[in-house]
């Protein structure tokens, strides 16, 4: 008798020491980052699995295949590691990541829409990217930035096809960059970037299909002139500079109107304006055509 109760109290925690397990997500066990602020920009919606956000990607410096950023970007070099920032402002300036990763870092949980009509939650760790424009004081001539993403063609193995025009870059506009929903992401789940997710830093811009937010960045150019994107240049018919989600617009190739949140198997669900951040965003686009947006 009392080794059958003893057994069944050992049972019990042995369950509840599960449960308790499968709330805390597996992580790669990268280094963590601390203090990371809440904020109130994040959704509610639940995260999207770790293994699924750090195993699903789009890396096409590491193959055009969704498993193979994992697989290959491993040989990333991603120190020593700084980001230029440059261009058309007053003080130009070179950041180390490490000074980068000082700055007060915050826990941003966005939607992620790729114009492949799948779709994730990811809760991302960054700076706002205003807070880095500032410091190098961009002039009145600066009306758009350029995002220009790591080129290493010794390591990155897709990146010795010509798929695009490399390195990957691509752009904004000022007012959009500046907007306090724009991040320069530096971690998710609480730890440094996986490299397929574009360690050790890259840009996030939750209401633009996922392929604005370019990973890796070295370099940051503050621009007079609309950048064009690596993306316009292969294929300006589909890949616009401005890439709004809409699901009033169809990708020339397939519908925009609903989206496969990974892991389903389904586009289940209703894709929505600006990604649902119409609210803070919409009236960045006052009197523009939003059904031109490719
Ligand atoms: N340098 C670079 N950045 C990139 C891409 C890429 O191929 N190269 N793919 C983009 C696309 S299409 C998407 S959907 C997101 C995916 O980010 P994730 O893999 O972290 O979810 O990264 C974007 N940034
Ligand atoms: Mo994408």
């Amino acid at each position: 008798m009392k080794l059958a109760a003893a057994g069944s109290i050992l049972g019990a925690t042995g369950l509840l020491g599960a449960a308790a397990r499968a709330q805390t997500p597996k992580t790669l066990g990268l280094e963590r980052l601390e203090n990371l602020a809440k904020s109130p920009l994040s959704t509610s919606e639940k995260p999207t699995e770790y293994k699924h956000v750090t195993s699903y990607n789009n890396y096409y410096e590491f193959g055009t295949e969704k498993e193979e950023p994992a697989r290959y970007a491993k040989a990333l070099k991603v120190r020593p590691w700084s980001v230029v920032v440059e261009g058309e402002v007053a003080k130009p300036r070179t950041f180390a990541i490490e000074e980068l990763l000082k700055f007060p870092l915050e826990e941003r949980i966005y939607r992620l829409r790729c114009v492949e009509a799948w779709s994730m939650v990811i809760p991302w760790i960054g700076i706002e990217f205003s807070r880095i424009a500032k410091l190098v004081e961009p002039t009145s001539k600066a009306k758009f930035v350029e995002f220009v993403t790591a080129y290493q063609p010794d390591t990155m193995i897709g990146a010795r096809l010509p798929v695009l025009d490399w390195p990957y870059l691509e752009g904004l506009r000022i007012d959009e960059a500046m907007h306090p929903l724009t991040i320069m992401a530096v971690g998710l789940y609480g730890e440094v970037l996986p490299n397929q997710n574009g360690a050790p830093i890259r840009l996030v811009v939750p209401w633009k299909y996922g392929f604005k937010s370019g990973k890796s960045i070295v370099r940051i150019r503050f621009v007079e002139k609309q950048p064009k994107t690596a993306w316009e240049r292969a294929n300006p018919q589909e890949y616009g500079f401005y890439s709004n989600v809409n699901p009033e617009v169809d990708h020339p190739r397939w519908t925009q109107r609903k989206e496969r949140r990974i892991p389903d198997f389904f586009a289940s669900r209703q894709t929505v304006a600006f990604n649902g951040y119409g609210d803070q965003v919409a009236g960045l686009y006052a009197g523009m055509d939003l059904k031109k947006f490719y």
